[in-house]
């Protein structure tokens, strides 16, 4: 019953399904899957399959609020219906992970319509790995007949911004990859740096690809404007009582296939770059500073502290 949910774990894994938006999409298309094909014969049954779904698609990933708050939002509107029957419950998932995907496009929209203001003709845009909200804003600022270029990293181990130049590329973008050490090499020839986020800490911290912080250091260095695009439910509300966001760890493989016996190699996904270092985060409620993010969290999505 859970093979959807195993399908999706293991793409979201081996990074076939890649970027926070893309992983909590999966997700919860997965649960939905789930949802039409149970058998299980009563709520209890059925509360029992999407815990063992959470529980799988969790561990795909550890720094994946986004994905967590969806899943979390989806089986709670089931564990507090009334209704009993498996067949009911199963269309309260449906319809609310349609929702749920719904109000995501509109975050989407809503954030290249505004992201897509700050790009000025003529401009220079740094970014890191690839995301898929950053370079729908790119594209969007594109189609409304600005112009501009790209530069963006390499992204080192698994090469993300080899994605974001290709998609900048088909949009007819100018576009040039650099190494990932490169970035104070050509921070002050940019405008400003435009980076994706896996997550938003309860004190307007960002974590994002690993490398983003030291971008974030070199952009503060050189007064360039650093800005994050990030649906405000990437927030984690776990960091507000005390916990601190987990960052992956992945296969050293991923750096040195066949490393020498005895060498010790890291490979941490993601880092976190302070508050003190962003502009601002362009979110679906506008640009706000990194500081007021408790304030909005409660304001617009006031269920994620439940
Ligand atoms: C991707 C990454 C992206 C964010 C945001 O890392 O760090 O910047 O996930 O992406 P990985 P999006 O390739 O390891 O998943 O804006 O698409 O949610």
């Amino acid at each position: 019953m859970l093979e959807s949910i195993q399908i999706a774990a293991e793409k979201i894994k081996g990074l076939e399904v890649q970027g926070a938006r893309n992983v909590a999409i999966a997700a919860i298309e997965a649960i939905e899957t789930l949802a039409k094909e149970t058998k299980a014969k009563n709520k209890k049954e059925f509360l029992k399959e999407l815990s063992e779904a959470k529980d799988i698609l969790f561990a795909s990933r550890e720094t994946e609020p986004l994905m967590r708050n969806a899943v979390r939002l989806i089986t709670r509107k089931v564990e507090r219906s009334v209704k009993e029957g498996a067949r009911e419950l199963a269309e309260i998932v449906s319809s609310a992970s349609q929702k749920f995907l719904n109000d995501l496009e509109d975050s989407k929209e809503k954030i290249a319509e505004i992201g897509a203001r700050r790009i000025k003709n003529d401009s220079v845009i740094f970014t890191h790995c690839h995301s898929s909200t950053v370079t729908y804003l790119l594209r969007r600022a594109k189609q409304e007949g600005k112009s501009f270029e790209v530069i963006c990293t390499e992204t080192r181990p698994v090469f993300q911004g080899r994605l974001t130049a290709k998609e900048m590329l088909e949009s007819r973008v100018k576009t040039t990859l650099i190494v990932d050490s490169a970035a104070r090499f050509f921070m002050n020839q940019v405008d400003f740096v435009i980076v994706g986020a896996d997550a938003i800490t309860s004190q307007g911290n960002v974590i994002n690809k690993i490398g983003t912080s030291m971008i974030a250091l070199v952009a503060h260095e050189s007064r360039t404007p650093f800005y994050v695009v990030s649906e405000l439910l990437k927030f984690d509300p776990a960091t507000m009582y005390g916990d601190y966001e987990k960052i992956e760890e992945r296969s050293p493989n991923e750096v040195w296939e066949n490393l020498p016996k005895n060498l010790i190699i890291r490979n941490p996904a993601f880092d976190v770059t302070r508050r003190d270092f962003i502009h601002g985060i362009i979110c679906e409620e506008g640009i706000i500073s990194p500081h007021s993010i408790i304030e909005v969290m409660h304001r617009k999505y006031p269920w994620v502290f439940e």
